[in-house]
């Protein structure tokens, strides 16, 4: 009944063009101060800057650096894994002294190279043991909302392995020369509303700290935290290219995976998957899910200034054009489905679009256009590649074909 009233208050969500509100965005080329942006040093120096600080204190929430005692262990390797084309190893990321915290890299590495190889890291929703059927992989620990007061986050009975085996295909990655880092989401924090008590945030609480503050990391955040310590462990692995590592997510991974490009320069690309609100779609044009539907279903997903702007997206000091502007000069690649509307693909089609003048700072090619493209009609030309799929919220082997090719261009030696 609370759910039914709580959605109740809610407008409807829109799905028609015509009802999408008139709205200017946030020039990405003009300081807080007013000065126009006109060459790619000031962009670097003085507007990257304030914008990623404004998306950090407005939208995804501060998070800190790497810790003090951040260390490592290979926990298991098999060189001869995926029918021999593959090397897996199984790496714990501590997150303090202490061996008490800690997410578990799954890395695959092609057996077939004559060097370090680039690598897509991304988070996966149900486990490592679910992104395919190597019987080998540990399985991960599931830890999801406890079903009732009192219940246990720890389900004795996980998600099956190869559950999610459609979404990743390593074989296909693994023949076309690229490595594959996975983590459960969940060894970072559990992705459910808690009050921040259960993943990495408490570790980092100053003294008498119970949440973060306001301004400070919301799940998003730390989910893109633990990428960038996984970069971290990938920087020490001599089989990995660090300086060609793709990071990439589904969804709100597909938030994830921006955020985290846009924090870490460490990170060569970036591809969103059907990122939707909070991702790659522009939240202005206010289609399909919104801020305030977004901040009431997933309120821990952003900091808490982000819900100033539930209804209220004219007030966002920045869009999410911004977002991907922040990850120029480095390739990123927007993915969008044609029935995933939740997700808006136009806006996110649209948020390319308008981060483009940074690219074109640089002297690149990002991505033009008014209209969304044709469906199933990749444009992979320019530093922004982009492609709505026929077909619902996923992400499919076609998508990851699309984003090999980009790879091709922008990682291959
Ligand atoms: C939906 C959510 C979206 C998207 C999606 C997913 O429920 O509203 O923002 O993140 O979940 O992650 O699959």
């Amino acid at each position: 009944l609370t759910l039914f009233c709580a959605r109740a208050q809610m407008p409807a969500t829109n799905y028609d063009e015509s009802q999408v509100p008139a709205y200017t965005l946030p020039d990405p080329l003009t300081t807080i101060a007013g000065k126009k942006v006109t060459d790619a040093e000031t962009w670097t120096s003085e507007r990257r800057p304030e914008l990623l600080s404004l998306f950090e204190s407005e939208v995804y929430g501060k998070a800190p650096g790497r810790p003090e005692g951040l260390h490592f262990e290979v926990l298991s390797e098999d060189r001869y894994t995926l029918g021999n084309m593959a090397t897996r190893r199984e790496i714990a990321v501590y997150f303090t002294e202490s061996d008490a915290h800690f997410m578990t890299i799954l890395l695959y590495i092609p057996n077939k190279r004559t060097d370090a190889v680039p690598v897509f890291l991304g988070l996966n929703f149900k486990g490592n043991h679910t992104i395919c059927d190597d019987p080998l992989v540990t399985e991960s620990v599931s830890r999801m909302k406890p079903r009732e007061e009192g219940g246990s986050e720890v389900r004795a009975k996980g998600f099956p392995r190869a559950a999610a085996a459609s979404r990743w295909p390593v074989e296909m990655l693994i023949a076309n020369g690229y490595g594959l880092a996975t983590i459960y989401r969940g060894d970072i924090d559990p992705d459910y509303d808690d009050g921040f008590q259960n993943g990495v945030h408490p570790l980092f609480y100053r003294e008498g700290q119970t949440k973060p503050a306001p301004d400070e990391w919301g799940t998003i955040a730390a989910w893109a935290w633990g990428l960038s310590r996984a970069m971290d462990y990938l920087e020490t692995d001599e089989d990995v290219d660090a300086s060609r590592v793709a990071v990439i997510g589904h969804s709100r991974h597909g938030k994830t995976a921006l955020w985290a490009a846009a924090v870490d320069p460490r990170f060569a690309m970036a591809v969103s998957n059907d990122s939707g609100c909070g991702g790659a779609a522009l939240s202005r044009r206010c289609y399909g899910e919104t801020v305030a539907r977004i901040n009431s279903l997933f309120p821990h997903w952003f900091c808490g200034n982000f819900n100033r702007y539930s209804g209220n997206e004219a007030a966002l000091p920045v869009d999410q054009h911004e977002l991907i502007a922040l990850i120029a000069p480095r390739p990123v690649y927007i993915a969008s489905a044609v029935e995933d509307r939740w997700a808006d693909p136009k806006g996110e089609f649209l948020a390319g679009v308008h981060a483009t003048p940074v690219y074109e700072l640089f002297g690149l090619v990002g991505l033009s256009g008014t209209e969304l493209p044709q469906t199933d009609a990749p444009v992979l030309s320019g530093h922004i590649g982009h492609h709505v799929r026929s077909g619902d919220h996923d992400i499919t082997l076609y998508d990851w074909r699309q984003f090999v090719k980009f790879a091709d261009k922008h990682l291959k030696r």
